[in-house]
């Protein structure tokens, strides 16, 4: 009898996701097979599309209540981090008119629960350190390998939108972003982004002005629900999170990847994020290491 329940207790390698991934919809355990293939082929294809793909129920609906109190556990550890940006996260330009994206700052106040607080039998941690998972999101960024954060905070993240927070209109200094909602809040929290507005051919301002003075006519709008995996490419596709609303939080998950190994961000952006720091990042100060912060925030 013991050993009956051992053995179901731990699950065969090439079972890990079972229960956790939808593996009929997404067979990102199989991913050399045919409907493997495909998979990829679809995600690269809107990819190249729009620089987004959005796959529903990643996580199957039996394992939605569980995810969702995943977060829900987590959510008032939250640190909230206040601040004004505008979408360039840079300094205004004195030299610009005041209406010009530059010059455009909005309120960004957000929550975020670090990595360390993230338990290794949770649902999301699980999938963080998935071979499979990892093998199925390099292939569809165009990567040979990804590799997880050595950050112990940044690695995965919590993101909490509790009423009136936002992610206002901004474009992303990262290459790529991997979230999952894991839970939706009463009204707001909506994912809006104007694909490839800006790019090699230029910055185009006054595109951009335009959707910040309410010009909906090139925006893409996606509903996200509990358990949908998203894959953003945001550098050159402006996006925002509309302010949530209502008592019922947002709150979606984080799975921060860089393309070398040992990845740590900078202390201080860990302490304004995370409001304080990991072992790895006090050893950073003291030794003066500085690294480069890929994260966009
Ligand atoms: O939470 C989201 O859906 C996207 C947030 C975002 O744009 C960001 O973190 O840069
Ligand atoms: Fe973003």
């Amino acid at each position: 009898m013991r050993n009956a329940i051992a053995a179901k207790a731990v699950k065969p390698l090439d079972k890990r996701l079972e229960g956790i991934v939808d593996l009929d919809a997404y067979p990102i355990d199989r991913l050399d097979g045919a409907s493997g293939k495909a998979l990829i082929e679809r995600c690269r294809r809107q990819i190249a599309d729009d620089g987004c793909v959005v796959l529903k129920n990643f996580v199957p609906r039996t394992a939605l209540d569980r995810l969702e109190r995943e977060t829900e556990r987590l959510s008032p550890e939250a640190h909230y981090n206040q601040t004004e940006t505008n979408p360039y996260n840079s300094d205004p330009d004195d030299n610009l008119p005041p209406e010009h994206p530059k010059n455009r700052f909005a309120d960004r106040t957000n929550g975020f629960v670090g990595g360390d607080r993230i338990g290794g039998d949770t649902i999301i941690r699980q999938i963080y350190h998935d071979d499979d998972f990892k093998r199925f999101i390099a292939a569809i960024v165009g990567e040979d390998t990804i590799h997880e954060y050595a950050d112990p905070l940044a690695d995965l993240v919590v993101n909490v939108l509790r009423e009136g927070c936002q992610h206002p209109w901004h474009f992303d200094t990262n290459d790529f972003i991997v979230t999952m909602q894991t839970r939706r809040s009463h009204g707001g929290g909506t994912f809006e982004y104007a694909p490839n507005i800006r790019g090699p051919q230029g910055e185009n301002f006054e595109g951009v002005q335009k959707i910040l003075d309410g010009d909906r006519s090139e925006l893409k709008s996606i509903d996200l629900e509990p358990g949908d995996l998203q894959v953003f490419f945001g550098r050159n596709s402006l996006h925002r999170v509309t302010p949530a609303e209502g008592a019922k939080e947002r709150h979606t998950v984080i799975f921060a990847y860089a393309k070398e190994p040992g990845f740590v961000g900078r202390p201080e952006r860990a302490k304004r994020i995370f409001g304080r720091m990991a072992p790895a990042h006090e050893a950073m100060l003291r030794e003066g290491v500085k690294r480069r912060d890929n994260l966009s925030d």
